[in-house]
């Protein structure tokens, strides 16, 4: 019946209310250009790294051809990856940053 399906949906709405929000993962990628001191930079200020822990990060990266930042609601993590984009390109590197679903 009616009544039943707005049951349905009812719990399910508040159920999504209890629910922590979908978590993104920031990742950068590889390239053979953008300096490797610039990405340590990078991590640092932006993904609140030391500067050891953002090393391992970057030559994760140039190893493997792409490694995680950090873990972040949605509009976080899309602000994180316009930032780095918008920084690395004022600096004229061609490094790539994006988003995915953890
Ligand atoms: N591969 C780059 C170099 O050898 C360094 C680098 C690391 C570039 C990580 C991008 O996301 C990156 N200079």
């Amino acid at each position: 019946t009616k009544d039943q399906n707005d049951t349905v949906i009812e719990r399910k709405e508040q159920q999504e209310k209890l629910q922590p929000p979908p978590m993104y993962q920031v990742l950068l990628l590889n390239d053979d250009y953008t300096p490797m001191e610039f990405v340590v930079a990078i991590i640092q200020e932006y993904f609140n790294k030391d500067r050891e822990t953002a090393t391992q990060i970057m030559l994760k990266v140039h190893r493997d051809g792409k490694g995680m930042c950090g873990v972040y609601p949605k509009d976080i993590a899309s602000t994180k990856v316009e930032l780095v984009l918008t920084h690395a390109r004022k600096a004229g590197h061609p490094l790539q940053c994006v988003m995915e679903e953890a």
